[in-house]
């Protein structure tokens, strides 16, 4: 049995009610092969079984007072899973689907795309099955004091540093950063996409979005392709979906459609971004509310049916496995020519292999969404400097880190026999950085 396969039946072994993590975990191990061929010296080092293994996982208690004075207990996690590169870096979900395998898929996952942008930060991601939807400011004020209480010891500036993904945006970053603040004593970076008046970084906000477009950019450049007058259906109507539809919009593309957790708002012209902005992070509507009566936006129920929709470029923003075997022959039938994961792994293994199959262009969430991170990684710059940098200069890194990306993934597959498929490339390429520093800093 090759080495590969035995380490995977462990992780399958060890971690059997954790389909997301195991998800994640076949899908990179599989591709690694030519690493460890390249490599005998890593398997002897039992790199593989270390890489699979959190280094710590924490999970929590936090208790809260609701606004009718009732005690609410939720959980809280936090998977620091490996520091081999830099200290651990990853975002935090607040979001009632969080367990502790869904925050290892992420944090696992995260090792790789932190790798990938070339900066030194290891991986982690957090969260708590919390949802802020529907509560007050008060409350949720509350909760992120509560979650902190806990969370301030296990991190640093130097040692792990969150920062948002579903559920946590501005408003819970200065919450948290906050109380962090207030129990630690310290002035300190110990959170990213903080607001501007408080050490945050220009950009911080746009940066996944952007980074998705400036990486499809990419991919379509492969082909000889661009956005000019594609047709773009973009799930989810949250942070990365809306600064992709912007950017997207503003390279000529046309954004024909997007979604909430309910329904999809549709118009063959291009919907208003402006107004679906305005809802959903100014007001907190639901994406139903978030366009104007009297266009031809029209709204349907099943957010599902987004993929049913006759696109040139699709881009998952929303949640794991939204395109699944049938949407991906849809968008295929469809003559859909490039994929672009904003989400952390939007499309499932059957999905993927019946894009690579059909040369529909395919760009890993790994690779494609790393540019908040990569930005994150420049926040903690910026604040370790005591300086901050202009949108222009913060950009013009984002544009060069997210190229980077796509050059690293793209020679990795054609070095190591995966030519065409990004995703192996991106694991390959990710890999190999975290493989050799923990190789060179023995069994830890
Ligand atoms: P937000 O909370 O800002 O928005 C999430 C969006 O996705 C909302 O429109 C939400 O709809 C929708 N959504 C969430 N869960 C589901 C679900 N189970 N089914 C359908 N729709 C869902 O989060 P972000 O935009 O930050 O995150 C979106 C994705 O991008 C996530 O996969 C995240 O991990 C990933 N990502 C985020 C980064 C960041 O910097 N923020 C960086 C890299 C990746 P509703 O309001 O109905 O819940
Ligand atoms: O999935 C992700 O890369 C994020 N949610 C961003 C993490 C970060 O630390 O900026």
């Amino acid at each position: 049995m090759s080495y590969i396969k035995r380490v995977l039946d462990i992780v399958i072994k060890k971690n059997p009610n954790e389909p997301e993590f195991l998800q994640a975990a076949t899908e990179v191990l599989e591709t690694l092969e030519p690493v460890f061929e390249e490599h005998p010296e890593y398997q002897k080092a039992g790199i593989l079984e270390r890489f699979v293994e959190p280094e710590r996982q924490i999970i929590f208690r936090v208790p809260w007072i609701d606004d009718y004075g009732k005690v609410q207990v939720n959980r809280g996690y936090r998977v620091q899973f490996n520091s081999a590169i830099g200290p651990y870096k990853g975002g935090l979900r607040f979001h009632p689907s969080v367990y502790i395998g869904v925050i290892k898929f992420l944090a696992f996952e995260q090792i790789l795309k932190n790798s990938l942008t070339g900066l030194s930060i290891g991986g982690a991601k957090g969260g708590s099955d919390f949802d802020p939807k529907g509560k007050s400011d008060n409350e949720v004020m509350k909760f992120c004091q509560s979650f902190m209480t806990e969370l301030y010891r296990h991190v640093g500036a130097d040692l792990d540093v969150p920062a948002g993904d579903i559920g946590v945006g501005a408003r819970e970053i200065g919450y948290l950063y906050g109380q962090y603040k207030r129990i630690k004593n310290v002035y300190e970076g110990v959170l990213t996409g903080k607001g501007l008046s408080y050490g945050g970084s220009l950009m911080r906000t746009e940066a996944t979005g952007y980074g998705l477009i400036y990486f499809v950019e990419e991919m379509l450049k492969s082909k000889n392709e661009n956005f000019k007058n594609k047709k773009i259906v973009i799930s989810g109507s949250g942070n990365v979906a809306i600064y992709a539809a912007k950017k997207a919009k503003e390279m000529g593309g046309i954004i024909i459609a997007m979604s909430d957790s309910n329904g999809y708002i549709h118009n063959e012209d291009g919907i208003d971004i402006d107004t679906v902005q305005q809802g959903k992070e100014i007001e907190r509507k639901r994406i139903k509310e978030c366009y104007l009566p009297n266009t031809s936006t029209k709204y349907a129920d099943n957010c599902k049916d987004i993929w049913q929709l006759k696109c040139d470029i699709a881009l998952p923003c929303a949640a794991e496995n939204e395109i699944g075997e049938n949407e991906a022959k849809a968008l295929i039938k469809n003559g859909c020519i490039a994929v672009g994961e904003g989400a952390n792994m939007p499309c499932t293994p059957k999905a993927i292999e019946l894009f690579i199959k059909n040369n529909v262009l395919f760009g890993p969430a790994k690779a494609a969404n790393a540019g908040g991170v990569a930005t994150s990684a420049l926040e903690m710059q910026q604040n370790s400097m005591r300086t901050s940098w202009t949108f222009e200069e913060v950009d013009n890194k984002l544009k060069n880190i997210m190229k980077n990306i796509y050059y690293k993934c793209s020679q990795a597959s054609e070095k190591y026999g995966f030519k065409g498929n990004l995703l192996a490339g991106a694991n390959i390429a990710g890999f190999l950085k975290v493989a050799e520093a923990m190789y060179a800093q023995g069994v830890v």
